[in-house]
Formats: C-alpha cells, structure tokens, sequence
C-alpha cells in the first residue's frame, strides 16, 4: 500500500525523538546529528528499529538539519543515501507487522526569510528542493516537514516538496505556549495556506507537550479538510542540575495524546525527549480508539501571515485604495519605482478597519509582474492583513501568488474559457479563494438569471480542475445606476440567487454603482447596505469614506453581530478624527503633525517615511528630542505589543529598520566628534553548537536603536572567543543566546569561563528554551526573556 492509500483510513503513528537520542549517545555540541548517518550507521539504524519494533508506521529519516546550507552538495546526497539506507535497513530486520514507511524529513533552515532575515524567498525554495530530490531518488514513501516555525519558511518548504516529487507531504509547526508562530501565525492561518497549496496533513509538533498544544489542536481540527498531526514533546523541558529532561512520563503522554486523539487527530508520534517507549505506550494506549473520517469543512477563508479572515460571519471590507484607476499621484509613484505611497495606503487602510487589501498595480507601460510581486511583498511588511491580488496578467498573478506569505483572495476568474484555463491551475497550485466576475465571452448579462447561468459554469469548471466551489466568490458586477435605472436592481437580484440557488458567498465592487453622480458616497453607502441585506459576504470599499463606514458598523450592529453596539460606538467616535485627517494629505503640516506622525511611521515600519519626517524634524527640533519624544517612544510601543502577543516578529523588525533608518539620519546631520559619545559596549553572541541567531539579531538591532555599541560574534560561538572579545573591546556587558535545549550546557560552560576571565562583565542570557531558573542556576546577571527585557536591564544598569 501507498502512503496515501494508508492516510486515507487509517490513524498514523509517527515515530518519537531523534536528536535527544543522539545526545545520549554521545553527539558532542556543534556536530552535526546528519553526520552520524555515516559515521554511526549502528546507532542510526537501531533507533529507527526501535521505533518499526515499537509499532511505528512512519519512521523519519535523520535529516533535519540535512540541506545545502550546513552542507556541501557531495556531502548532502551522502548523507541522505545513508539516511535511507539505515530506515530501509530498520525495516528490513524489525518483525513489527504493521505497513511500515520512511519518511524524508526536513526541517527549518536556521534563516529568517527576507526581508526580516537574509535568505531570499526563492532561495529557500531552491535549498529545500535540493533535499527534496534526494530524498525522492533515495526512496522515500513521503515527505514530513517539521518545526517550521516560520509560515514563510513553511511556504517555500512545501512548495519544494510539491514542485519536486509526487509524494505526499505531512507538515508540522512549532507554535508556541500563545499558540502561534514565532512570527506570529495562527493555527487556522496555516491550516488555510497549507491546505490549499495541497498539504496531506498538517499539525502540530516540537515546542511544548500534548496538553500545551490542545488549544492549537482543536484550532487546526475546526479548520482542516486533511488529516491532523499531533507529534509532541515529552512535556516541557527542565534542567536537572546536569542535562535537560522532559517532564512527562510515557504512560501520561500517551494518555494526554489520546484525549486529542479522541477529538479527531489522525496521525500521532513523538518529538523531543520521547523514545520508542513513549510510541508502544501511545500505541497501547489507542489502539482500540477509531480513526475519525475527515469532514470537508467548506470554510470559505483566506489568511495572511499571522491571521485567517472568514467569510460569512460578519461582513469582509476589502479596501480598494491600492489601485491606480483615477489616481495621479499612485501612477506617477508607480511609474517611478517608488512603492511609499502603497506602504502608506496599506498603513491607513488597516487603521481604518479594512480586513483585506486589494493590490492593483496595472498600468499600460509598467512591468506589472515585478511591481505587484513586489507590492504584495512589501505590502505585508507594514500590514498583517490578507491581501486581495488584482491583476489581469496571469505572468504576475503567478508571480505574486508565489511570493505571497498566506493563502490570499484572487481578483478574478470569469466565465471565459481562457480565463478559467489560465488561473483555476494557478489557484490550485499555490492556494487561494478566487473572486469570480459574472461575465463571459458575451459580456455582462443583463439579466440576474444569465448571470447566475454563467456562476454555474464556473462551479462545474472549477470542480475539474478540483477546485471546490467554497473556494469561490461570486461578484454579480456592480453597474452605474446613473446609466441604467435596473442596474442595481439586477445585481441584487443575482446576489440573493447565487446566495440561495448555489449557496456561494458574494462580494461586490460597490464604488462602481455611483460613477458619474454628485455624493457618490451617500449612493455607494446606500447600495452597500441593500446588498448586505440580501447577504453579500463582502464588498470592495474606499474605507476612507466615513460614510460606508458608518453603513457598515451600523449594519453590523442592528443585524445583531455587535452586541451593546460597542463598535459601532468606537468607530464612529474615531470616524470624524481619522478620516478628515487622512483626506487632507496634501496640507501643510505643523510641528506637532510630524511629531505624531515619525511616532507613527517607526510604529507601523514605514521605512522611507520615517527618513523624511526624521529629516524635516531636525529642522526644527534637536536630534535628542527627536530620537527621545519620537523614536524610543514607538519603538517601546511596539515593543511592548511584542510583549503583550499584539505585535510580533516581522512587525517588530521592520519597525527596528524603520528606527534604524531615522537614527541614519539623525546621525549624519550630528557634528563629527558628537557621533561616538560614551556608549555601552555589549558583546552578543550565539553559544557554541547553535546555529540559531534570530533571536540574537533582533536583540542587535533593538540595542543598537537604544544607542548601545554592540559586538556581534555571531552564532556558534565558542567560549573562549566571547571571553577574548570582552577582554579585548572592554565590553560591560555580555549577551549569550541559546535556542535549543542541547546546547544549554555549553550556556553554562561560556559563563563559567567569563566568571573566571571577566569577573566584571554583566551577564545576560535568553533563547526560546531558557527559564529565569535556569539563568539563576548557572550564574547569570540577568535572564532577558526578549530584546526589550534586554533593553530595560542595560539601562537600569548603565544609564542612570
Ligand atoms: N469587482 C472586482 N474587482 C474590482 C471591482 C469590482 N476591482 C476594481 C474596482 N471594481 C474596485 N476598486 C476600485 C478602486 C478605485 C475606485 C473604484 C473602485 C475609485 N477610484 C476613483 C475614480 O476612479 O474616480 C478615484 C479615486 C480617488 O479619488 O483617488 O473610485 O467591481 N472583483
């Protein structure tokens, strides 16, 4: 039997930890685990045993590290020839009689993706490929993509898997204790991306243990249409005095992983600290539990990096202002390369309330494909909304659907054969919810009944091409009523009947019904209310009309969606203030107007706008009153939402960039001898055997925009060079970070070493891994448990 054929009614059981085991045996901190597929054939090869014997059906292969950044391209096709070889030779001599596969595992890079890390989009793609062709030509039965704790990441990973083998893909995150992503995605936004770009089944695994990860469990079982993968660690991990143990026993692993088994999850195993013990006790333990057939959710959703916006709940708003029709301005920035005034729009939109972005950047003599792919890109460097993707060049809508970190809303599909033929496989390949236009070869029917003929078509094609009809939006066009008194009426009439007859959700580009009126805004207002009355799901709208969005809050709140009419309160009361502000952009600003606003720009990542708002400032204000009343000011903002979970990684990086940009210009209108005033030394550093150095890059580049000279060891970093780099700079301080588990001890090691060396060096440690108790236990000055923490410390210690 294929894997496919099992997954499809079987529960799966995976295997149990790898890498905890290794180090039992022996694997020294900073070797690589994937060597020993070489050099220990033996051990390799007994554990996978161990697990066949245990009763595992799905054994993976020891290459998470395996990939062309840790290795040359000789050594990586070596070290997967052997993975293989020892998995088929655990098959081979265990007597389990369960059907048994070998699984290619990958996992995370170790880089952040542009443009928060270094590694570009297509690059990650191009580096999982090369692993993914290995492991096809050396026999793998299926693909499991573990840990990512990236949805971009996760993205380029699968879309390697898929574009360079058949076989079927199992993908598992990391979530943490707040139940997203390191940078910041939601369950349900990644069982939507990865679903629709053809995942098999998707889960959880790593991180935390079972009972941790049921709240993201049954987060990914309310939204998947695929089998859900529970793959835990042993508990949480806690330093004994001597190594690191997991707190759960096998019994009550088992027993906590069967309780989410009961719920519906399909496939279970084990990740760190867990052994074959753990699988026999799971095994034992649910065995007599049915497997739960897969119900089609019909979720009609789209998501974007951190968050899933659902269709037929409340009303969607789509903001149209990303688009160059009627806009000089936008033309003439796009014309020129200069993508400001977008990031901007995006900015305001979202503040304004939008759930959703259009993107349009056509124009007749623009090279659309790599402008809207690099609008989309950018666009969600300062916004975390979905994003609408509105082009009629399939070349960038493929481009920019590739590129998109999420699974976006497609703007459009219509009737036409050619144009069904050209995006129903883009949308199949790479996900997406398609906005389809009522309208064919013949134009615009003129009547409700021609127009939901030609939704049916779409459905039935689309079904071939296996796109099903929750992935599709019905827009019945929205006419001039100025040139035709039925126009509006016949939409309407087409929305309730695609609404009823098909039961597809709707959306409607609402400006167009007023073209060539006085007031558009009280006439786009009033149809948007008829048409959300009969049920449309959403509705492309300028949200900077105060008028639509007063029809929407009110129309939420008398259709009973906002209970004590609390956001229709707010919003109105913000209403008058935001949008008389934003629609006098062209004004001259007062002081005051720019001090807000660079508080703004840094807060929301707007790059180039702080630059010039920090430069039209120092005209008028001192560089130390604008780097302390405006730049700390946002970025403890936004370091704090960090903090709270309402900001998160990309957010907060690109809000350090923007910072780190102001402070640019700060510092080249300062007098030459000005620049190095007496600044705090701090070396930072990435301990020995990790190769981990997100963490430690953010904490950089935070300490930098709070004036700190810091020395960058980089990752790796063997004691004595953090003990030489302090002795030598004459640093005050030290930070040291470890993301994982194993390479605790050579934590530990390195403040030894500057104990002895530097007794006068205060000492900061954190990684994801790391407690307060911990950091106590082995002697540290101060546990920082992220930047800011760090931040506060050294200045409290230094700048008193
Ligand atoms: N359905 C779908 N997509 C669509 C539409 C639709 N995309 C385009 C359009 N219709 C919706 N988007 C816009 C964008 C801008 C304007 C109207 C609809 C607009 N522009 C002003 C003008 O042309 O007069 C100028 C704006 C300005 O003053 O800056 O109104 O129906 N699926």
């Amino acid at each position: 039997m294929n894997f496919s054929d099992f997954l499809k009614s079987n529960k799966v059981y995976l295997d149990g930890g790898m890498g905890t085991l290794l180090q039992e045996r022996g694997l020294a901190p900073g070797e690589h685990p994937e060597s020993w597929n070489i050099t220990h054939t033996e051990i390799i090869t007994e554990i996978h045993k161990s697990y066949f014997d245990a009763g595992s059906n799905v054994v993976s292969t020891n290459t998470f590290g395996a990939n062309a950044l840790k290795f040359s391209e000789r050594e990586l096709e070596e070290i997967i020839q052997a993975a293989f070889i020892n998995a088929r030779r655990a098959r081979e001599s265990s007597s389990g009689k369960q059907e048994k596969f070998i699984a290619l595992d990958i996992g995370p890079s170790g880089k952040l993706l542009k443009p928060y890390g270094d590694l570009d989009f297509e690059d990650a793609v191009e580096l999982f490929a090369k692993t993914v062709r290995l492991g096809a030509k050396h026999g793998a039965d299926l693909i499991i993509i573990e840990t990512m704790n990236d949805s971009y990441e996760t993205k380029a990973a699968l879309l390697a898997a898929k574009e360079n083998s058949d076989l079927p893909v199992i993908v598992t995150n990391a979530y943490g204790e707040d139940g997203k992503l390191m940078t910041g995605a939601s369950p349900e936004a990644m069982a939507l991306m990865l679903i629709g770009m053809g995942a098999d089944a998707i889960g959880a695994n790593c991180s935390l243990g079972p009972r941790q990860l049921r709240p993201v469990i049954e987060r990914l079982l309310e939204y998947s249409s695929v089998p859900v993968v529970l793959k835990p660690n042993a508990g949480l991990p806690r330093f004994d005095g001597s190594a690191t143990v997991f707190d759960i026993a096998a019994g009550e692993f088992a027993d906590e992983v069967a309780s989410l088994m009961e719920l519906g999850v399909r496939v279970v195993g084990g990740c760190c600290g867990t052994t074959d013990e753990y699988i026999r006790a799971l095994i034992e333990k649910t065995g007599n539990i049915a497997p739960k057939a897969i119900e089609e959710k019909n979720i009609t959703a789209v998501s974007s990096y951190t968050h899933a916006v659902v269709f037929g709940r409340a009303p969607v708003l789509i903001g149209e202002r990303i688009n160059p029709t009627g806009k000089k301005r936008l033309k003439e920035a796009l014309l020129s390369g200069d993508l400001d005034y977008i990031l901007n729009e995006a900015a305001n939109q979202a503040e304004l309330g939008s759930h959703i972005l259009d993107v349009n950047v056509g124009l007749p003599s623009i090279d659309e494909c790599d402008m809207l792919t690099r609008a989309v890109t950018e666009v969600q460097t300062v916004v975390n909304l979905p994003l609408q993707i509105d082009t009629a060049d399939y070349s960038a809508m493929e481009s920019a659907l590739r590129r998109y970190n999420g699974k976006p809303l497609i703007n459009s599909v219509n009737g036409k054969a050619e144009s069904m033929a050209k995006l129903f496989p883009l949308a199949k390949k790479y996900g997406g919810v398609i906005i389809a236009l009522t309208l064919d070869e013949d134009g615009i029917p003129e009547t409700a009944e021609g127009r939901v003929k030609i939704a049916r078509k779409i459905i039935a094609t689309a079904e071939k091409y296996g796109i099903k009809k929750s992935e599709l939006i019905f827009d019945p066009l929205a006419l001039t009523v100025s040139t035709g008194a039925d126009a509006a009426n016949v939409t309407l009439e087409a929305l309730s009947r695609i609404k009823s007859e098909l039961s597809c959700h709707t959306s409607l580009g609402v400006s167009n019904v007023s073209y060539g009126l006085p007031a558009r805004d009280t006439v786009n207002a009033t149809f948007f209310t008829m048409a959300l009355t009969r049920g449309l799901s959403a509705a492309i709208i300028n949200p900077y009309s105060a008028e639509m969005m007063r029809a929407y809050y009110a129309y939420r709140a008398l259709s009973g969606l906002d209970a004590g009419c609390t956001d229709y309160i707010r919003a109105s009361a913000n209403l008058a203030v935001t949008t008389a502000s934003s629609a006098n952009q062209s004004e001259p600003k007062s002081r005051e107007d720019f001090s807000s606003e660079l508080t703004k720009a840094i807060a929301k990542g707007l790059r180039e706008k702080a630059k010039s708002l920090t430069a039209e400032l120092l005209k008028t204000t001192p560089a130390l009153e604008v780097i302390e009343k405006e730049i700390i000011p946002a970025l403890n903002a936004v370091g704090e939402g960090y903090e709270n979970k309402t900001v998160y990684l990309p957010e907060l990086l690109m809000s350090a960039e923007a910072a780190g940009a102001s402070f640019e210009v700060i510092r080249a209108s300062m007098p030459a001898g000005a620049k190095s005033a007496s600044s705090v030394k701090v070396v930072i550093a990435t301990v020995e055997g990790d190769i981990h150095d997100i963490g430690k890059n953010i904490v950089k580049l935070i300490l930098e925009n709070y004036g700190y000279d810091v020395i960058d060891l980089g990752k790796d970093t063997p004691p004595e060079r953090v003990a030489e780099a302090v002795m030598e700079s004459g640093a005050q301080a030290v930070g040291l970070s470890a993301l994982m588990t194993t390479t605790l001890p050579s934590m530990d090691r390195t403040v030894k070493l500057l104990r002895e060396a530097v007794p006068r060096v205060k000492i900061m440690v954190g990684g994801a891994v790391l407690t307060k108790d911990y950091a106590d236990k082995i002697g540290a000055d101060k546990y920082a448990k992220d930047a800011m923490d760090a931040v506060r410390y050294l200045d409290g210690e230094f700048k008193i």
